[in-house]
């Protein structure tokens, strides 16, 4: 049976789990935080990544492309190559302009740092633009990218909420504002699966905080 490892606290985590959960593919979870993740399976020491069958992967976003094509059932990803490719130019907005993009806040957002004064301007400027762009790729009717549920939805799912989050703690200011991400959320939140990953990762979170006010 897969292994996941890593947090539940973690976005990207998440989004392997919903994929593995709306698929209704059996997995162990296994615990792992920052800084202890088997280098052997994760290089650069990030979190998460699973153990198949067939060996270990890194990256979320390949891991949802190998259980996809491994697990056929409850496809997550159009038949059509086109429709496909739009699905995973999603995916990669939302991990590579958005998320990544927004991430440098954290330490100031989320982990009480500091981020600079010159770092702000440049990840507004940034975000402002990067946001402007995917909303010209996304419908929300009913899905991110139309009316079936894709993999790109299961990384929507876990990103934009903290992207919501962290500009309005920044900025004072949800970036999102223009798009109906509440209601898209609320949709989600109905879903069996989003409800076990908000049970999972509120009682992580917990254990995150404690975690982290232990250390000096
Ligand atoms: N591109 C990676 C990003 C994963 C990632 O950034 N994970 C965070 C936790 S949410 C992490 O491991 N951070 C520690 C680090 O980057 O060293 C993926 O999609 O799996």
């Amino acid at each position: 049976m897969l292994t996941l490892c890593g947090f539940g606290a973690s976005n990207y985590y998440n989004k392997v789990k919903l994929v593995l959960l709306e698929k209704a593919i059996p997995f162990y979870e296994e615990l792992k935080w920052v800084g202890q993740a088997d280098l052997q399976a994760s290089p650069l020491g990030k979190i998460p990544y699973i153990k198949t069958e067939e060996g270990v992967l890194c990256e979320s976003a390949v891991m949802v492309e190998y259980l996809e094509q491994k697990y056929t059932a409850q496809a997550l990803m159009p038949k059509d190559p086109y429709a496909a490719a739009k699905a995973r130019e999603l995916n990669l907005f939302l991990d590579l302009h958005l998320e990544l993009v927004a991430r440098n806040l954290y330490p100031e957002a989320f982990f009480g740092g500091k981020v600079s004064d010159a770092v702000k301007e440049k990840v507004s400027e940034q975000l402002q633009k990067n946001i402007a762009a995917f909303s010209k790729l996304v419908t929300f009717e009913t899905f991110i990218g139309g009316p079936e549920l894709t993999l790109a939805d299961c990384s929507a799912a876990v990103h934009l909420p903290l992207i919501t989050a962290v500009t309005k703690t920044i900025y004072g200011r949800d970036f999102l504002a223009d798009l109906p991400v509440k209601n898209y959320m609320k949709m989600w939140s109905e879903r069996p699966s989003m409800q076990r990953v908000h049970a999972d990762r509120k009682a992580n979170n917990e254990l995150f905080l404690a975690r982290m006010q232990s250390k000096p």
